[in-house]
């Protein structure tokens, strides 16, 4: 059989998370429309009798302005030194530019095999179709160009069968099964921040990071599971943004939490969410680490 690791990368906000989930039938990566989403590397596990890919997403790649820039950037590095094929997504309907060049520049330096992905086809015209995949076949030695549009589910068992034509052959990295191996934990911080990011607006997406503090069921209603959360901001100017008039906005990002992790666990949530500044934690070596960069 087939089996191997392969890494989702590309400029911030072209579908790479959204891609993720569409291929896994399940969220496990959180999806916004404010580029530099993603974080970590998250990995997903995609079972087919032919053999077993193993998808890693990764941070969008962008010219970093802070460490927390850099690291996630040494992040994507890091993932592709070790992956059996690279998919590079680009966006069709943005079009293929400076930013997938630079990327595409960097994969030309390792030797593992490359397809590209040119996403979102559901919203780009067919001249635009065209024109992204024409320029994305010059951007590199690619053995695969294919189009597909995660978000509407286009052509996604073709890049299945296409992914599993370019793995090597070997065992399964993991037992029949096994989906993921992200902490729950930080699945669950991860869809706290998506509803920050969904509500704020600006420059502040950037600013915020969440840390899950304790996760449990209630000592007196089992039926019940305690959730406290920090949401971190960078500066004491950014708190009342968040809170909100009255903490209205602070409220509502609660909501659409609680919401979506009472679906995820199929139980009640009693989500304690709170502001707190980690000052500049984005540039801090401290602070990164106690936040897991
Ligand atoms: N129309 C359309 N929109 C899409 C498609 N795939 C993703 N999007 C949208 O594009 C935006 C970015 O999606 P993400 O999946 O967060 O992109 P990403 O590449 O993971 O972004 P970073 O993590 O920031 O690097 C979101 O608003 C998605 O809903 C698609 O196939 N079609
Ligand atoms: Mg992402």
């Amino acid at each position: 059989m087939k089996s191997g690791l392969v890494a989702l990368v590309g400029r911030p906000n072209v579908g790479k998370s959204t891609l993720l989930n569409a291929l896994l039938g399940q969220k496990l990566a959180i999806v916004s429309d404010k580029p530099q989403t993603t974080r970590s590397a998250v990995r997903g596990v995609l079972h087919r009798p032919e053999g077993q890919i193993v998808l890693v997403d990764t941070p969008g790649l962008h010219k970093p302005r802070t460490l927390l820039g850099q690291r996630l950037n040494d992040l994507v590095r890091g993932t592709l030194a070790e992956v059996d094929l690279v998919l590079q997504l680009v966006d069709a309907a943005a079009g293929v530019g400076a930013g997938d060049r630079f990327l595409a520049a960097e994969l030309a330096k390792v030797a593992t095999p490359k397809l590209c992905v040119v996403n979102k086809m559901d919203a780009a015209s067919r001249a635009k179709i065209a024109a992204a995949l024409q320029a994305a076949a010059d951007l590199a030695d690619f053995a695969e160009v294919v189009p597909v549009s995660a978000r509407a589910g286009t052509q996604l068992d073709l890049l299945v069968e296409l992914i599993l034509r370019h793995l090597p052959e070997g065992r399964p990295l993991y037992p029949e099964g096994h989906t993921s191996d992200e902490p729950e934990q930080h699945l669950v911080a991860e869809l706290i921040r998506e509803k920050a990011l969904a509500v704020v607006r600006d420059e502040l997406p950037h600013s915020v990071a969440v840390l899950v503090e304790e996760m449990g069921p209630d000592p007196e209603r089992e039926d019940l599971l305690v959730i406290r959360a920090f949401l971190f901001v960078e500066r004491a100017s950014q708190k009342p943004i968040v809170l909100g008039k009255g903490g209205s906005v602070l409220r509502d990002i609660g909501t659409r939490a609680r919401a979506e992790l009472e679906a995820l666990f199929g139980t009640q949530v009693y989500l304690d969410l709170r502001v707190k500044v980690a000052k500049e934690w984005q540039r801090d070596p401290r602070q990164l680490s106690r936040l897991g960069f």
